[in-house]
């Protein structure tokens, strides 16, 4: 079965890019631009009735959903080898922060940004609560990198996949205080060192190619 990535530029698909690389297995790749708007080209949002990244071809099915695309891709492929299964210990902190990541961490930062785009002034409550409450997350996630180098426990797994992008992502629009946390700060960093994950920004970076 075909695995084909629909990669749109500086979006959550760079996660199956990622973990693809790092298991070394087969994929075709689809390269999408944004709009000046930042919303996906019409070519993208064809592709599937909600038009939002990531978009992953399974044969000739299509899946949305980041957790949804993620896991499928780190259980079916690569053997599995990324994926933990509940005959782990660390299983039910593997779901925790794979899920964390995009059901609480997303949202809160993304609130953050959509803020700052609509003109939102920094002291308006709605801020300054929003900020309060991505301030509680982030000490949450540093106090358990502090306790552990990978977010399900001793080794790297698609759970940190979904919870390094939070990171990389946002603070390209946002301060996001990740110095102020060292031990997110530290395990960005490791992530961004990994091969697979240079090979994935090197894929993703590049100029549309389709
Ligand atoms: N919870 C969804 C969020 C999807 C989402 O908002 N994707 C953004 C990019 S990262 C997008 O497609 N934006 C462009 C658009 O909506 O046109 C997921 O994780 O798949």
């Amino acid at each position: 079965m075909t695995i084909t990535i629909y990669q749109l530029e500086r979006s959550r698909s760079e996660r199956a890019v990622w973990l693809m690389e790092e298991l070394g297995a087969p994929y075709a790749i689809a390269f999408f631009e944004r709009l000046p708007t930042w919303q996906a080209e019409p070519a993208f949002k064809a592709l599937h009735p909600l038009g939002s990244s990531p978009v992953l071809g399974i044969g000739d099915d299509k899946i949305a959903e980041s957790g949804a695309v993620i896991e499928y891709l780190a259980t079916t492929q690569g053997g599995g080898a990324l994926a933990l299964g509940p005959d782990s210990p660390d299983y039910a902190q593997y779901l925790y922060w794979f899920h964390f990541a995009e059901s609480t961490l997303m949202p809160a930062l993304v609130g953050e940004i959509m803020a700052q785009f609509g003109g939102i002034e920094t002291d308006h409550p709605f801020r300054v609560n929003a900020r309060a409450r991505i301030a509680q997350l982030l000490a949450f996630t540093d106090a358990r990198l502090a306790a552990v180098p990978f977010v399900a426990g001793d080794r790297f797994t698609a759970a940190d996949i979904m919870m390094t992008f939070p990171f990389t992502m946002t603070r390209q629009f946002v301060p996001v205080d990740v110095e102020g946390h060292p031990h997110i700060a530290a395990y960005v960093e490791r992530m961004e060192a990994r091969p697979g994950y240079q090979r994935c920004r090197a894929i993703v970076d590049r100029e549309r190619k389709t």
